[in-house]
């Protein structure tokens, strides 16, 4: 009885460990999605000063760069969710499709969105990505992750300038 107490303890030890571990390792592997879209990069501290007034404020130089490396399918943009390690979220709710080897940013601030210039405002003059430490969620219209990244300014962005380059 006692061997095998033993034995259950470890095995049971040796689970939640694997368990621990994979939980643990999942957001770092963020090559191993299969998904077209993916972040190319993101300018997660705007040039300057944050100022985020709508108007005469920077939070328009705040981005994040989506990209479709797929070489052969076209995906369209609506239904996709961008957020957070706080749990601020941006869903694309307008169609955008984004043909193979298209990008779009995604930029803080009010503008007026366009496919041809590439780019999509949140429509919200509030910083969206922490200038020290954050965490990028991808996700597709069904819920599934497409990509996740996390940062530190520290680790990440050694030249300081305030980009960390992605999938490239
Ligand atoms: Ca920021
Ligand atoms: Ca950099």
């Amino acid at each position: 009885m006692r061997t095998r107490s033993t034995l259950t303890a470890a095995a049971i030890s040796a689970a939640v460990t694997a368990a621990l571990g994979i939980v643990t390792a999942a957001p770092a592997q963020a090559a191993e999605y299969s998904s077209a879209l993916k972040v190319k990069g993101i300018q997660y501290d705007a040039p300057g000063r944050d100022d985020n007034r709508c108007s005469g404020g920077n939070t328009k130089n705040e981005y994040l760069t989506i990209k479709n490396y797929s070489r052969t399918t076209t995906v369209n943009l609506k239904g996709y969710v961008v957020r957070d390690d706080a749990g601020n979220r941006f869903t694309f709710t307008a169609s955008h499709s984004l043909q193979p080897g298209d990008q779009v940013s995604l930029r803080g601030g009010r503008g007026t969105d366009s496919d041809a210039n590439n780019v999509v405002y949140r429509q919200n003059c509030n910083f969206m990505w922490n200038n020290d430490k954050d965490t990028i969620y991808l996700y597709k219209p069904s819920g599934s992750r497409a990509d996740v990244h996390s940062y530190t300014k520290r680790d990440n962005d050694r030249d300081g300038n305030g980009y960390i380059t992605y999938h490239g």
